[in-house]
């Protein structure tokens, strides 16, 4: 699905207005400072760009933003993240519009809605209407609609916005070009679900698989059903948060929960999408490193992993 496999988008979506605390702004930088694609570059074709997204932390400055975007219907800082993931939807659609690979590195996870309506909208316009399938890899559902989400931080919320079960006039720029399909969709390492995205999970049938089932039936067996389900014959995005990984891989996040996924089955997550040729983009996100920042070492190397094995690319 790729016209131009070779050149790898990064998108360095800067941001943590979707969070309750700050620091998922320097993942990025972190990322690829760690020199995360010099190998990449080094050892293979793929040729890279890097667009960095609100550079001067245009949109980190949480206390000013505060002042002039007041909380609505329950969304802490809804104008600024729309902003901010807007700004990320148009260029992953820009990158991806072209064939490209695209790489976002977050950020918080509400970029998330910034990235897979970017690339569904592209996918779209390039294969004349066929749809985008997601991979969503997480602790959390991230589906929580506005009202009863618990903590009102947009980070909850992409899955909802970008599939159009949650809408609001502030997020207007997510048009029916942009949606996701939430039947093309699947979970992979649930365990911290509130009790409204139980209720949304089971009404629209998505499918998901918890930690506890990829515990019974192994991560191989979860990663069979799971592209059985998508079929062959569809791009793929991955949307990774990091905390997906159990804490002792990935602790550096704002919402770790034990048990997790072993960085070896994380691995085997990536290698299984990226043997399946099908995949034209990955968001790699919620990296924070102001959080247990003496493992950040261990976080940074975990992401890296994830990265390259989604990539195709074996470590020195
Ligand atoms: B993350 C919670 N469901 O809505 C909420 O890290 C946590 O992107 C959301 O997965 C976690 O606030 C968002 C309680
Ligand atoms: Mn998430
Ligand atoms: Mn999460
Ligand atoms: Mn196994």
């Amino acid at each position: 699905f790729l016209e131009n496999p070779s050149q790898l988008a990064v998108v360095a979506a800067k941001y943590s207005c979707g969070a309750p605390r700050s620091g998922a702004e320097y993942g990025p930088d972190v990322l690829i400072n760690s020199g995360i694609f010099s190998d990449i570059q080094s050892e293979t074709d793929y040729k890279l760009t890097i667009d960095h997204l609100a550079q001067n932390g245009t949109f980190s400055n949480k206390v000013e933003a505060n002042d002039a975007d007041p909380d609505t219907n329950n969304m802490k800082l809804p104008r600024t993240v729309s902003l901010a993931s807007k700004q990320v939807s148009e260029c992953v659609y820009a990158h991806a519009r072209q064939g490209k690979f695209v790489m976002t590195l977050g950020g918080d996870h509400s970029i998330g809605m910034g990235t897979v309506t970017g690339v569904a909208r592209a996918i779209r316009e390039r294969f004349g209407g066929s749809e985008l399938s997601v991979l969503w890899i997480d602790a959390h559902a991230d589906i929580n609609t506005p009202e009863p989400s618990p903590s009102g931080r947009i980070h909850g919320m992409p899955v909802a916005f970008a599939s159009g079960l949650a809408r609001h006039g502030i997020f207007d720029w997510i048009t029916a070009s942009h949606l996701i399909n939430l039947k093309r969709f699947v979970y992979i390492g649930l365990r911290d679900v509130d009790e409204a995205e139980e209720r949304v999970i089971a009404e629209k049938g998505i499918k998901a698989f918890s930690m506890e089932d990829v515990r019974q039936h192994g991560i191989e067996k979860v990663m069979d059903l799971a592209l059985e389900y998508l079929g062959d014959e569809t791009p793929i995005h991955v949307s990774y948060d990091i905390d997906s990984l159990d804490p002792e891989w990935a602790p550096s996040t704002g919402f770790p929960v034990s048990p997790g996924l072993s960085l070896e089955e994380g691995i085997h997550v990536s290698r299984r999408l990226q043997a399946t040729q099908n995949l034209v983009a990955m968001d790699l996100v919620e990296v924070n490193p102001l959080i247990e920042s003496e493992r950040l070492e261990t976080t940074v190397e975990s992401a890296r992993s994830v990265i390259h094995a989604a990539l195709g690319v074996e470590r020195i």
